[in-house]
């Protein structure tokens, strides 16, 4: 591979200074924070923005006719707002908002599966699967047999696409992908993917939970029928997140959960519901989290988040290239494209002690199956090491990452 020079137009120190968790000692360490692909930190800009949500607007939404509540209902709605401009959805009713990604998933298996899905029909989803996109679609298909069909993988963790043009068939009912792996880093050619089983009249759902963070996407161009993602992975609170469907599927499909604020009327004999997103949206949802959801778009907007992106980007070949320069580590997930994530293992060192070691110096990682045991499994490992970037993290850092990699080694040599 070869050396990779550092983006000129990207300031990340100044970046660093919007994100104040980073400013901090962990085992007198200063931290290194790599672990953005569980959870992202979240900006001095989105902390102000939820904290004044709650010191001064705090309320309901969308059933007071009062002060608060009405500035609350406009604050939640501007953030639906900058969540279609920032992933060009054509409504913002077609931006639901969920708790994240687990959420987003599950609504459309269970509203889709039960409304679409019957007896002898296929789901295809693919071998490098979060648990959060199997699972939904392993209960839908036990409700309606049908069954499950996988994309594989080859020994790089890319998916092999001639095989998914393989499953594809009349009794596809839906295919369900991430657009990137939590567990691999491997990006797949989702627009393609989506143009395939179009091709077949085949809707497709996309995990997106590890893309939006790191690149900028566009649903219409990817001509996605439903797209879901969580804010907590791209620098916004927990709670918060979205799922993107296209009208048409969304108008038809039943809604996921029922109760307060979904609905048109209600007798004792019948209920009509709201139209699109509320019809989706049922009980109090997460306002502050959401609202921080479109302070973190607005940040994103203010970053030049395609100057992060390629910076991040750089990062990633950069550590790629120090960690496979050392002995006994075997980088696991070696796509072509690939974004933020680098798993691996160590020879004879159970990750969860290389995690507990990196941890001794202020590191943090992942170690685990990373809800993703279908990959491990298909690697024959029990567990990797996960260091993910965020595009605050340095090249020092990945330095440090790299020097405690040795460490670890020499402890157990
Ligand atoms: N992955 C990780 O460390 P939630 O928990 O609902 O926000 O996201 C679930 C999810 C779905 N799909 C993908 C590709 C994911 O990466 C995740 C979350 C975290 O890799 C926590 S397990």
């Amino acid at each position: 591979m070869k050396a990779v020079k550092q983006t000129g137009n990207f300031d990340v120190n100044k970046i660093r200074e919007d994100f104040p968790v980073l400013a901090q000692e962990v085992n007198g360490k200063p931290l290194v924070y790599l672990d953005n692909a569980a959870s992202s930190q979240v900006s001095t800009q989105v902390i102000e923005r939820t904290s004044k949500y709650l010191s001064e607007e705090h309320s309901n939404i969308h059933r007071g006719v009062h002060y608060l509540s009405q500035n609350a209902t406009s604050a939640y709605e501007a953030a639906r707002e900058k969540v279609r401009r920032f992933i060009n959805a054509r409504e913002a009713k077609e931006c639901i908002f969920v708790r994240g990604t687990t959420e987003g998933v599950n609504l459309v298996a269970y509203s889709y599966g039960r409304k679409f899905i019957n007896e002898g029909d296929e789901i295809i989803i693919s071998g490098m699967e979060h648990h959060a996109n199997i699972i939904p679609w392993q209960v839908a298909a036990e409700e309606r047999g049908a069954r499950i069909r996988v994309i594989p993988l080859n020994e790089r963790g890319e998916l092999v696409l001639e095989e998914y043009e393989n499953l594809l068939n009349e009794r596809t009912k839906i295919v369900a992908v991430a657009h990137v792996s939590n567990a691999l880093g491997t990006i797949n050619p989702i627009k393609e993917m989506i143009a395939t089983a179009h091709k077949f009249g085949v809707p497709v759902l996309v995990d997106g939970a590890q893309a939006i963070p790191h690149f900028p996407v566009d649903v219409a161009d990817l001509d996605a029928d439903f797209y879901t993602f969580s804010g907590h992975k791209m620098f916004a609170p927990t709670g918060s997140g979205v799922l993107y469907g296209k009208r048409e599927w969304l108008d038809k499909l039943p809604p996921y959960q029922t109760g307060g604020g979904m609905i048109r009327t209600v007798t004792f004999e019948k209920t009509t519901y709201a139209p699109i997103p509320e019809k989706f949206e049922a009980g109090t949802p997460a306002i502050a989290a959401n609202i921080g959801l479109g302070a973190a778009v607005d940040y994103l907007n203010s970053i030049d988040f395609e100057a992060a992106a390629r910076y991040e980007h750089e990062l990633l070949e950069y550590a790629t290239e120090k960690l496979s320069n050392i002995e006994g580590v075997r980088i696991i997930g070696t796509a072509r494209e690939k974004a933020s994530v680098l798993s691996f293992t160590i020879e004879d060192v159970h990750p969860h002690d290389i995690g507990t070691i990196l941890d001794q110096q202020g590191i943090a990682i992942r170690a685990g199956h990373h809800c993703a045991q279908p990959v491990m499994q298909f690697f024959d490992v029990p567990a990797t090491a996960r260091a993910s970037f965020a595009f605050y993290n340095t090249r020092e850092e990945i330095d440090k990452l790299a020097a405690a990699v040795e460490k670890v080694i020499e402890v157990f040599a």
